[in-house]
């Protein structure tokens, strides 16, 4: 049978949706392993383990072709000189793209394909970025007083695939010098085994 179709709000200014069928909270032990500065990592865990970012989805959709929409809300700080980031993933089913709007704050999106293509694309709001199929990509939020505002839309069947870069990182970083943003090769990036 159709699905019915559906209207849900995202407003300004915080624009966390009205509802939504999942809400994902990360918090800072979530992300064992990836941040690069694993010392100060561990002694933030220890002190307070602060709430990272949060994803708000709908993902209702069952039909073949349906789509998953969501916001996702980054907050801002730093691990070392690294900011605070969201996991990030392949898609497991690698031939499925995404779309990003990003309605507040800044930041990037870090991308890599498993073939080592590497791209890192600046996000402040209005801007809409299209995360081609076989690209992992991660937010990272670049502002220190303001959280990074994405709203997302990808197919339905895409699933993700958390361990490979859970494993192996992503080849590049986006870390603070001199008080601003700067893109660095990971020292601890490790090829996949597959
Ligand atoms: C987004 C992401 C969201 C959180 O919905 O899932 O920004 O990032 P992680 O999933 O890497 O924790 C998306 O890309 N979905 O496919
Ligand atoms: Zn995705």
């Amino acid at each position: 049978m159709a699905e019915r179709p559906f209207t849900h709000r995202v407003r300004f200014p915080h624009f966390v949706p009205d509802a939504c069928d999942n809400h994902v909270v990360r918090r800072l032990s979530d992300m064992k392993g990836q941040f690069n500065d694993e010392k100060t990592y561990d002694s933030l865990v220890a002190h307070e383990d602060t709430l990272l970012y949060e994803v708000y989805e709908f993902s209702a959709a069952r039909l073949p072709g349906g789509l998953f929409s969501g916001v996702s809300v980054l907050h801002c700080g730093l691990v070392g000189d690294e900011y605070f980031m969201t996991k990030g993933h392949f898609h497991e089913v690698l031939d499925t793209a995404e779309v990003y709007h990003c309605l507040a704050g800044r930041g990037m999106m870090v991308m890599e394909t498993p073939e080592g293509q590497t791209a890192v694309e600046e996000l402040e709001a209005g801007v809409v970025l299209y995360v081609p199929p076989r690209w992992a990509h991660r937010s990272v939020n670049t502002l220190t007083d303001h959280d990074l505002v994405t709203l997302f839309v990808y197919p339905a069947n895409a699933g993700h695939d958390y361990g490979t870069i859970e494993s192996s990182g992503f080849r590049k970083l986006v870390v603070m010098r001199d008080g601003a943003p700067c893109i660095v090769d990971n020292p601890k990036w490790a090829e996949p085994s597959r």
